[in-house]
């Protein structure tokens, strides 16, 4: 998750321009060091020296020191300016359309030309260029994965956007980087990046009709389907709510709670009985499940894949 090992267009972008600033910075503080040094050592105070040359009203120096950091502005600003341009553009034809949709505490990914919703695992192909549209409804959030893209500020009623082409195929993770209310360090995320058929696999498997459940998970559809749960969350063809994350495939995640736990069984039943325990502020509330419910809602949910 670092900056500086980039893997897009975008990230080799932002890169350019921070080497420059961090090389011509390293440059300015040797300049400055070693003048300071010198005139430290050479004009230091000894028994019986005489007072050094004293310079006031010097018009060449003071053009000088005028001149000299305008340079250094425009060698910083110049570059910066255009990575600006460059990084706003609109992508081209063929980009791959995604909404993201920054809410405390976790984020929410649509793809209208695929009709996929999903939320704090983001799957992008590789090599494809990707147009995210940043808008949020509640605070103001920003989208940020250090190797791909961001940070760039998710605002409610105005919409950014956000353009990058993955390059390699791997994990990224991600984090909301303005803070956003209680629960901020825990609005994680993970972008997926997929070879081509493999994105293809993942959004075949997203749009396939969710199998019915049997056994335990049939018994957690159950609950699921005569609780609250109903009025949050969508599961494609069994609720539509729409106040947390869609769950239609929520087993095919490899996190919870936005990148803060692993998604397993375990952390799924503790999440269910008390989410604001594990992830403070989280704006579900406990809905007063017993272990057994937990357990069988848990295990339906595992079964949407
Ligand atoms: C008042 C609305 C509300 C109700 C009722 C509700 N949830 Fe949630 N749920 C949320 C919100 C909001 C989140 C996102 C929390 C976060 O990550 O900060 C969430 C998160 C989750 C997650 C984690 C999803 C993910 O991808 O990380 C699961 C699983 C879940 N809810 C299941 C349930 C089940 C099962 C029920 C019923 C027993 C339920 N919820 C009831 C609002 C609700
Ligand atoms: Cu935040």
């Amino acid at each position: 998750m670092t900056t500086v090992v980039p893997r897009s267009d975008f990230a080799r972008d932002i890169l350019h321009v921070y080497a420059i600033i961090t090389w011509a910075t390293v440059g300015i503080a040797l300049v400055v060091g070693i003048t300071l040094a010198w005139v430290l050592i050479r004009f230091r105070d000894r028994p019986g020296a005489q007072l050094p040359v004293q310079t006031r009203g010097h018009t060449a120096l003071e053009i000088a020191w005028t001149i000299a950091p305008a340079l250094v502005l425009l060698v910083i600003a110049v570059p910066t300016i255009q990575v600006i341009f460059r990084t706003q553009a609109a992508p081209g034809p063929g980009a791959l359309e995604i909404t993201v949709l920054g809410r405390q505490w976790w984020w929410e990914f649509r793809y209208p030309t695929l009709d996929v919703v999903t939320a704090n695992e983001l799957h992008v192909p590789a090599g494809r260029p990707v147009a995210l549209r940043l808008d949020g409804p509640d605070v103001i959030h920003s989208f940020w994965v250090p190797q791909l893209g961001g940070k760039r500020d998710v605002v409610p009623g105005r919409l950014n956007r956000l353009a990058f082409t993955a390059e390699t195929p791997g994990e990224y993770r991600g984090q909301c980087a303005e803070f956003c209310g209680t629960s901020h360090a825990n609005m994680g995320m993970r972008v997926i990046v997929d070879a081509p058929d493999a994105f293809e696999r993942w959004v075949a498997a997203q749009r396939a009709a969710p199998g019915e459940p049997s056994g335990l998970a049939a018994e957690g559809k159950a609950i699921f389907t005569r609780s609250a749960c109903v009025g949050c969350h969508t599961v494609r063809g069994v609720s539509t709510g729409a106040l947390g994350p869609d769950l239609t495939t929520f087993g095919s995640r490899r996190t919870l709670a936005a990148g803060m736990l692993p998604n397993t069984v375990e952390a799924v039943t503790a999440w269910l009985k008390n989410p604001p325990a594990l992830k403070p502020g989280a704006k579900m509330p406990p809905l007063g499940l017993t272990e057994a419910q937990a357990r069988a809602v848990a295990a339906y949910l595992m079964s949407l894949k």
